[in-house]
């Protein structure tokens, strides 16, 4: 049979590529209009393989059968070490130019320049398979193609992290991850050797209180802050230095799941963070980032009011150094193939561009090592950055040659330095006038030690700075975590070690802890004196921006449904009608719709349905603004929930349901929530 002549659609997407058209791969790849063998030959059929007749066996000389099979074999790279879960999106950073001040760099110096990004969202501990709504830290890593070179900045949704020293990784990725004789549990700190780990480790101790934190369960990655966490040096065209700690403020307010919603997420929809970055900018409703700046000023001592700014397990208040918004970033396109971009790009510490250095950290300097090195067995070989995604957009002229995959045929005989036969084309070294990446001179001296700073010993001041910042919600939250964590250790000298860790921090906090887990709660030495950032705490009074939220409403796609989508849609949210059964309209029908899925609910129908039930109870539990419209009322009663409750609406318009929304969530209803509390309002 002739094979059908695919349609332009199908020619155009085969074409897309991922960086910019100058920048486009080897054109002519799979661009051929007849399905063919790797080496171009026309295939008639791919559907069976050669056999000595239709029942007997096949033969080893079907070329076509062992390329397509051997390919195949080998399609998987190794996933990542850590972080090997997450997904990206391309977007645009668009600089102020107010950091011209500080930093020759020109996408952050020159005003209303515009760099091309692809951003990585990722949890650390899980395997590729695993749920993205899992309590972890999360991985922020952004690589602006600059037109100086690409610049990474590999960062987390937390501002510190488990150690000082890039030597401890090994191990506290070890603790953390499953344990090696079964590979479980997977994706979670919630098991022996991580709290056996950090409770003899207390370094770890302020990361382990944000990995407790809300912070450590996002609602998307929309609501995720994003921190550099090392501090890093900026240089200015005249040369001068400051030290500087680089933030993502996200433009819709920071907001997590509620911990249960985040646990039958898991289950229900484990992709729910990638689907949600990838619907969103098919809808046009794109994730929006500030990048911000705390600048201190580059002393001796690399000491800010008492912080050491080379310990990456401390933060700087904002209060004592606020944090000055220097350009946007808005996510703005889907990747076109998974493996091919947000599998194979290759982030490093040492993809730097002038104006930008890194400090001595002593965990800056091993990442400067680790990022390059791992890719070697990730990527095959040297060539990983002639892949599309990981190609610099400034012209690249480096003299190394062949390797594994060497995609470019060079032309000259002489690809080294000095040489007197490469003529024009050959490179010559650019001096700081021409953009060469010129450090900063700098005295460096000190006796060869496996030490760290004195300053590096306080493990709690900051942990305990960070639990009074929070609201009392949040620390409610904080205590649960921390109770259902060390609860899941089989090890009662575990639990008990790290109560006496948490005692160095917080006596209130530890005597909640000790109570859940029925043991005694120790004496500690907790810091005397903490002064709060609230600039830490993620609920606040603030009215946040509602695009990307969803609204489900459970009824028949009438006129009001359609009114109020209308309406929700203008100002960027979601609304899925939630219909008994499916039809036109109809997003959900109730066996499929699971109320983790949705930010607000409106009840529109009578119905004891059970599983709408179980989803407004949740919803309630959650303290998610209900709104009720008509019989809807009766759909209430079923599920025990009180209309006077707080955040049930009556007959809300669009107006009055962006308000609820713009709050994340109804914290008045959260106190009639606590065990022992009047229930549902009722
Ligand atoms: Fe990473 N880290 N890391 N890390 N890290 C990797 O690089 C490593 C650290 C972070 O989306 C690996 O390409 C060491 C801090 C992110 O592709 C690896 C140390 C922070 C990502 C590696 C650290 C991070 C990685 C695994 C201790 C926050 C995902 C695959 C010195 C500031 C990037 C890879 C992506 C990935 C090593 C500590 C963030 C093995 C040795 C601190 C967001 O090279």
């Amino acid at each position: 049979m002739e094979p059908t002549v695919p349609s332009p659609k199908a020619k155009e997407e085969a074409e897309t590529s991922p960086v910019k058209e100058s920048l486009a791969p080897a054109r002519g790849l799979q661009t051929g209009d007849y399905l063919t063998t790797a080496q171009g030959l026309r295939l008639p059929d791919t559907d069976h393989s050669l056999k000595a007749g239709p029942r007997g066996p096949s033969l080893l000389e079907d070329f076509h059968l062992r390329e397509k099979i051997t390919h195949f074999d080998h399609e998987r790279i190794p996933e990542r070490v850590v972080h090997a879960r997450g997904s990206g999106a391309y977007g645009t950073f668009t600089a102020y130019g107010n950091a011209a001040s500080v930093t020759k760099a020109g996408f952050l110096a020159e005003k209303n320049r515009e760099t091309d990004v692809f951003v990585r969202f990722s949890t650390v501990l899980g395997s590729r398979g695993s749920a993205d709504t899992v309590r972890d830290t999360r991985g922020f890593a952004v690589k602006f193609y600059t037109a100086e070179g690409n610049f990474d900045l590999v960062g987390n949704n937390m501002p510190v992290f488990f150690i000082q020293d890039a030597i401890k990784f090994p191990d506290v990725i070890h603790a953390a991850k499953w344990h090696p004789d079964r590979e479980i549990p997977q994706a979670q700190t919630a098991h022996d050797t991580f709290w056996d780990f950090v409770s003899l480790h207390t370094e770890a101790t302020h990361h382990v209180f944000w990995a407790m934190s809300d912070r450590a369960v996002p609602r998307s990655y929309r609501t995720m802050e994003g921190f550099g966490v090392h501090t890093f040096r900026l240089v200015n065209a005249e040369g001068e230095t400051a030290l500087v700690k680089f933030h993502w403020k996200p433009v819709a307010g920071v907001h997590s799941l509620a911990w249960e919603e985040a646990q039958i997420t898991a289950g229900v929809d484990p992709d729910f963070h990638r689907r949600d970055l990838a619907d969103s900018i098919d809808a046009g409703l794109f994730y929006e980032f500030e990048l911000g700046i705390q600048v201190m000023p580059d002393s001796d001592d690399e000491t800010f009011h008492g912080i050491d700014l080379l310990d990456p397990t401390k933060i700087v208040p904002e209060e004592l150094a606020p944090v000055q918004p220097v350009g946007k970033l808005v996510l703005n396109r889907n990747p076109d193939n998974f493996h091919a971009e947000t599998e194979q790009i290759a982030f490093h510490l040492g993809h730097l561009v002038p104006g930008i250095e890194v400090t001595n950290d002593p965990l800056l300097q091993g990442r400067l090592f680790s990022y390059l090195d791992t890719q070697l067995s990730r990527l095959g070989g040297p060539n990983f950055a002639q892949l599309p995604i990981n190609r610099s957009q400034a012209p690249v002229n480096d003299n190394h040659r062949d390797g594994l995959h060497q995609s470019v045929v060079h032309r000259g005989v002489a690809p080294y330095l000095p040489n007197s036969l490469s003529g024009p084309e050959g490179p010559v070294p650019a001096g700081p006038e021409k953009g060469g990446y010129v450090n900063v001179p700098r005295l460096v001296h000190g006796e060869k030690v496996r030490a760290n700073p004195v300053s590096f010993a306080d493990h709690y001041s900051q942990a305990a700075l960070f639990y009074a910042s929070l609201t009392p919600i949040e620390q409610d939250h904080m205590v649960e975590a921390f109770t259902f964590e060390l609860s899941k250790c089989y090890e009662r000298a575990i639990r008990e070690r790290m109560l006496g860790v948490l005692a160095n921090v917080n006596t209130e906090l530890t005597a909640k802890v000790a109570a859940g887990l029925g043991l005694p709660a120790p004496e500690g030495k907790p810091p005397v004196e903490v002064t709060p950032s609230p600039a830490l705490a993620q609920i606040t009074d603030r009215a946040w921006p509602v695009t990307g939220r969803v609204v489900g409403v459970i009824g028949v796609p009438d006129k009001t449904a359609a009114a109020l989508q209308k309406a929700l849609k203008a100002e960027g949210a979601v609304v899925r009608v939630i219909a008994p059964v499916g039809g036109e309209g109809v997003e959900r029908t109730f066996q499929t719709a699971r109320s983790v899925e949705f930010d607000a609910v409106v009840v529109a129908m009578a119905t004891d349905n059970p599983q709408v039930t179980v989803l407004l109870q949740e919803a309630y539990r959650h303290a998610k603004p209900i709104g009720v419209q008509g019989d809807g009322e009766q759909t209430l009663a079923a599920a025990g929930i009180a209309v006077n409750a707080p955040g049930i609406l009556r007959d809300p318009d669009a107006a009055t349901l962006v308000t609820a929304l713009s709050q994340h969530r109804v914290w008045d209803r959260v106190a009639l929530l606590k065990p022992g509390a009047a229930s549902a309002g009722s």
